[in-house]
């Protein structure tokens, strides 16, 4: 599914960005359903805000819509995530992330679990996130920045707070997809516009390691019941200790 120079940034990079992955009508249907369940929640008191409350992600987006069900078993996004990480990885979590007007730079981090696993972590990649650009990404308005090929230092990881002279901004046009191994130094940045750039985060785990979010435990039984195989898989289905799919 990717091409040999896809697969060639990822392993020297740790990264790369597919250009028009998502349909303009997907877009639109993501975000606005993105934006309706930011707004619910934060009605509601349960908003999931940081970023000096200038950023809002929501949680568990499998279990929030059938356009996530569907969104989450792109192919191609599917390919690149088993290329990273084998044939029969998951989910380790859906969240949608919006970096709104004002909000400070994101903390350059690697992702959950890397940070709490013993130095030197293993050379292959063990976790990838897909950032789904549902807004164009600029310089101004908080596209993702990281550090390429930091995802080859196998100790220790980013100081949170720091800038690092080789760092880049990874801007992009709507309905593109950027792949990113999890090892790689990234984060979002700040928002200096006056409008929220809204992205989704697909986060993928190889298929032993335990996810960020407890799929088999979250999904309603709605979701199970119409799930396909493929989703299944990437809920958990297949990977519970000691049992056959
Ligand atoms: O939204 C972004 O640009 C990246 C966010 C990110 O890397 C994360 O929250 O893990």
């Amino acid at each position: 599914m990717l091409t040999d120079t896809e697969k060639s940034q990822l392993d020297k990079q740790g990264f790369t960005l597919l250009p028009d992955v998502i349909p303009p009508d997907d877009v639109g249907e993501l975000r606005r359903s993105s934006m309706m369940l930011a707004a619910d929640e934060r009605a509601s008191g349960r908003g999931a805000m940081y970023l000096d409350d200038r950023a809002q992600r929501v949680w568990n987006l499998v279990n929030k819509g059938e356009p996530f069900e569907r969104a989450i078993q792109h192919p191609r996004i599917l390919g690149a995530m088993e290329y990273l990480l084998g044939g029969d990885c998951t989910l380790s979590s859906f969240t949608v992330n919006i970096i709104g007007p004002g909000a400070p730079n994101g903390h350059l981090h690697i992702d959950y679990p890397l940070r709490l696993m013993p130095d030197p972590r293993p050379s292959f990649p063990l976790v990838a996130n897909s950032v789904w650009l549902l807004d164009d990404f600029t310089l101004e308005n908080g596209a993702t920045r990281l550090v390429p090929g930091s995802h080859l230092r196998l100790e220790g990881g980013p100081e949170p707070e720091d800038n690092y002279d080789d760092e880049v901004q990874i801007c992009g046009t709507k309905g593109s997809v950027l792949i990113v191994n999890g090892a790689l130094w990234h984060g979002s940045s700040a928002n200096r516009t006056d409008g929220d750039r809204v992205g989704l985060l697909g986060f993928f785990c190889r298929s032993f390691m335990k996810p960020q979010q407890d799929h088999l435990k979250l999904a309603s039984n709605e979701v199970i019941s119409r799930a396909s195989p493929t989703l299944r898989r990437l809920l958990g289905f297949n990977s519970m200790p000691g049992a056959t799919p």
